[in-house]
């Protein structure tokens, strides 16, 4: 990068303010400040930029192309400002402006195209492939409304529309209309023989988009080295202007690039879906094609230079759009072009839960991608007689693409690909052993573990400076470019002062977190009480509920010894529930409302607090991780594939109170036993209860006074206006068998709960602990993570 001082950087800064915005910066805004900023760190990165895409261009280095529905950045100033090592520079430029660079911070928007977990580690990723130096780029959808925002009314989640994107584009993105690409859908196609005997498509009455990428800069971390994200909007291309006469014709089309995962209840949901599924791949898959074509190698070898990562089974088309290019384009043979399409694909599969395995009905795809379904139909043909005669027929039957009218999308990710992985040892064992045992048998070459990551940088420089100063005073500065240093602190668990320098550092930013619940709910919370955090989507296999019962557990016993003292506590949640999903959004309600009666009831004397964050997203993450002493991760085992919060929480200091899930059990072998707290069953009981049909979650209930006592209280009237969540969770859990086993879980939850309260006593013992989890994060990098995706999946280093 080009050399920057403080005067140059003012200089800089003043020149786009008067350009942009013809002002002066003494009375710019907030928001004209920081759009300022933004415009400079582009233009300071350009030639960066401009230099690894000629040299990527230049020396035919291979690329991996990430593709996802979803990705989660957040915001993206302070990542940027910290990656291109300027991050002080530009906070003392902007003082002797008098500007804080945190309300330029507090002026950008969340960029929120994804849902959770896995557009958030796509995110971790696209920090991690240029600062490992690795040519990986990110492609998805640019949607001009993000997951929606969440407002609690009356207790009760409401899901208003994302308007994340100002009306004059992001700030972070370049627009190149050069470089879109027109993509085919609907219609008829007809395959006619051609002189030479080959058959090729000829197309009828098809809609035409037009695809326009918006490039968005990835930084890597103090290395010069930068790679974009690609996302992809929707334009009414000029020449087929006459096939959209009016504006509803207009706005359906806009309709494309709107909003992630359109409501799916309705077919015309659906269809939305599977053309922005379409969309992403084929403008990506051709403007990959086109540019390896333009080095002049034969298409046959096209995966020694490209790979395609299939970031859960919504961009699994990339398979057949590979094949389709390559052949009515490039006229490859079948035979010639599968192989190497296969090379090129690699897939992630992040959740064992089967209603997320996606299908299609043949019938709505074969309508919206004719050529692509007939060439799914091939595949599944070339799958079945491949196979036939050596491998048992219901095998065949079960892992064949087309099955009963349904396209099934993980079999077309598993059987066009070359890489199949989990996303944590556990679930990559669940993987091969149940859910995809069948694909297992026939490709055990595919499958592998890739355990998740995090980008560690924001999870602790830029979400927790205190506790940053402080390891820089502790372990010196290299933990900052290489977080394996962290282990150092190992050196320090036993002594006092540092423990209290650390405890202190806990307590500031509680004490931040408290300010904003005071500012935003009115509540007022005491920091000497354990913070006790579950935070993630709100889904029954998470058991959000399981903390609620344990709070409800805690709040009877304190009603009825006002004498009780216990150590204080303040729950917090952050959850949003899909909008359609009615059991969730119970849990929703039922959490405020407990919530509005703890809080106002003076008797508990402030022993108890329960908060409910409205709008969980990654900027408030960065508010809440820092914060929690206590990290919940509590779902049933083996639900959770990884889960990706309960890293961040322990490179914060907090103690890990968990079941034997995902990433948790990862984690305790870093931790080690005494410094996380493990309860319930593990996997294989939970499997035992599968195998054996005998859970029975009433005998349970009524054999349990004290378990019994507190499912009651979700209909007996403790929890006021929750009459009927109240009954649908009491269904939940014992008409309908408690299919989560909360029930089972709930005593030892309760005894490792009160283990907590009487360990958080001992500060020191406490402290020990949650040093113990910052000095064994560094396992957890997605520079690692990412790292063994570049080198063993897709060839890149
Ligand atoms: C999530 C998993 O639920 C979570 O355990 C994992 O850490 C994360 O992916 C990243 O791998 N899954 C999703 O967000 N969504 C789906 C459809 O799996």
């Amino acid at each position: 990068m080009i050399h920057l001082t403080k005067e140059k950087i003012i200089e800089d800064f003043k020149m786009r303010l008067h350009e942009d915005f013809m002002i002066q910066n003494a009375e710019a805004t907030a928001d004209e400040r920081f759009i300022a900023l933004a415009k400079l760190i582009k233009c300071y990165v350009m030639p960066d930029w401009l230099r690894h895409r000629d040299e990527i261009v230049k020396e035919q280095k291979k690329t991996a192309y990430y593709f996802s529905i979803e990705f989660l950045p957040g915001k993206m100033l302070q990542t940027n400002l910290l990656n291109l090592g300027i991050y002080d520079l530009v906070q003392e430029a902007l003082a002797d402006l008098d500007v804080d660079l945190m309300d330029l911070v507090a002026a950008e928007r969340d960029m929120a195209l994804g849902n959770g977990g896995l557009g958030r580690l796509a995110s971790c990723f696209m920090d991690s492939l240029p600062t490992i130096g690795a040519p990986g780029f990110g492609n998805g959808i640019r949607y001009k409304y993000g997951l929606f925002k969440q407002k609690i009314v009356n207790g009760y989640q409401v899901e208003l529309p994302d308007a994340w994107l100002p009306s004059d584009g992001n700030v972070w993105e370049t627009k190149k209309p050069h470089a879109a690409v027109d993509v085919k859908i609907y219609g008829n196609v007809y395959l006619v023989p051609q002189e030479n005997g080959d058959l090729k498509p000829v197309y009828e009455n098809v809609k035409t988009l037009h695809a326009v990428p918006y490039d968005i800069t990835q930084i890597g971390f103090n290395n010069n080295v930068v790679n974009n994200l690609r996302l992809w909007d929707v334009e009414i291309p000029e020449k087929y202007e006459l096939d959209y006469p009016t504006l509803a014709d207009r706005r359906r089309i806009e309709d494309i690039t709107s909003v992630l995962y359109p409501d799916d209840a309705t077919r015309e949901g659906k269809s939305l879906r599977l053309i922005q599924e379409y969309f992403m791949v084929s403008a990506g898959l051709q403007t990959i094609v086109k540019s390896y074509a333009k080095m002049g190698l034969p298409m046959a070898q096209i995966h020694e230079k490209v790979a395609v990562h299939i970031n859960d089974t919504h961009p699994a088309m990339a398979v057949p759009e590979l094949m389709r290019i390559l052949i009515d384009d490039y006229n490859l043979e079948w035979e010639v072009a599968w192989a190497t399409t296969t090379q090129v694909m690699s897939y992630t599969n992040h959740t064992v839960l089967s209603e997320a395995l996606e299908k299609w009905d043949a019938d709505l795809f074969k309508e919206i991608v004719p050529r692509i379904y007939q060439i799914v139909g091939e595949i599944d043909r070339q799958f079945v007689k491949t196979w036939a005669g050596k491998v048992e027929a219901a095998i065949i039957d079960r892992t064949r693409v087309i099955q009963n009218g349904q396209i099934h999308m993980a079999n077309l990710s598993i059987i066009g690909g070359h890489s199949v992985n989990g996303v944590a040892k556990l679930h990559t064992e669940l993987l091969i052993e149940d859910v995809l045992k069948d694909f297992y048998l026939l490709y055990p070459e595919k499958f592998n573990n890739k355990t998740n990551g995090i980008a560690q940088r924001r999870w602790s420089q830029i979400a927790n400076p205190d506790m940053s100063a402080l390891l820089d005073k502790q372990i010196g500065k290299g933990w900052r470019s290489n977080v394996h240093e962290l282990s150092k602190l190992e050196a320090f668990l036993d002594d006092p002062t540092i423990q209290h320098d650390f405890y202190q550092v806990k307590q500031a930013n509680k004490q931040r977190l408290a300010d904003y619940v005071k500012k935003t709910q009115g509540i007022d919370l005491p920091i000497h009480a354990i913070f006790d955090v579950q935070v993630k989507r709100l889904h029954a296999y998470k058991r959000q509920l399981l903390n609620v019962m344990h709070i409800i557990k805690l709040y009877q016993d304190l009603k009825d010894d006002p004498t009780l003292d216990i150590t204080p506590r303040v729950f917090f949640f952050g959850a949003k529930a899909a909008p359609g999903y009615h059991f969730a959004k119970s849990v929703i309600k039922i959490i405020n409302e407990l919530a509005n009666l703890i809080n106002h009831d003076e008797s508990l004397r402030n022993q108890l607090k329960v908060v409910f964050l409205e709008n969980y997203n990654v900027s408030l993450a960065e508010l809440i991780v820092p914060a929690a002493d206590v990290s919940e991760q509590i779902s049933t085992a083996g639900k959770e594939a990884s889960g990706t919060s309960n890293m961040k929480f322990m490179l914060n200091g907090a103690i890990t109170l968990a079941t034997l899930d995902g990433a948790n059990i990862e984690i305790k072998d870093a931790v080690g036993e005494d410094n996380i707290v493990i309860f319930g069953m593990d996997k294989d009981a939970v499997y035992d209860h599968y195998a054996r049909h005998d859970y029975n979650s009433r005998q349970i209930y009524d054999n349990n006074p004290r378990l019994k006592r507190v499912v009651d209280a979700f209909t007996d009237g403790t929890i006021p206006n929750t009459h009927y969540e109240g009954y649908e969770i009491w269904d939940a859990l014992i008409s309908y068998n408690d299919e989560y086993f909360l029930l089972e879980d709930f005593d030892d939850y309760v005894a490792k709960q009160a283990y907590i309260s009487e360990l958080y006593k001992d500060k020191n013992a406490w402290q020990a602990k949650a040093m113990k989890n910052i000095a064994n994060s560094g396992r957890f990098t997605s520079d690692d993570t990412i790292e063994l995706y570049a080198r063993e999946i897709w060839g890149i280093l």
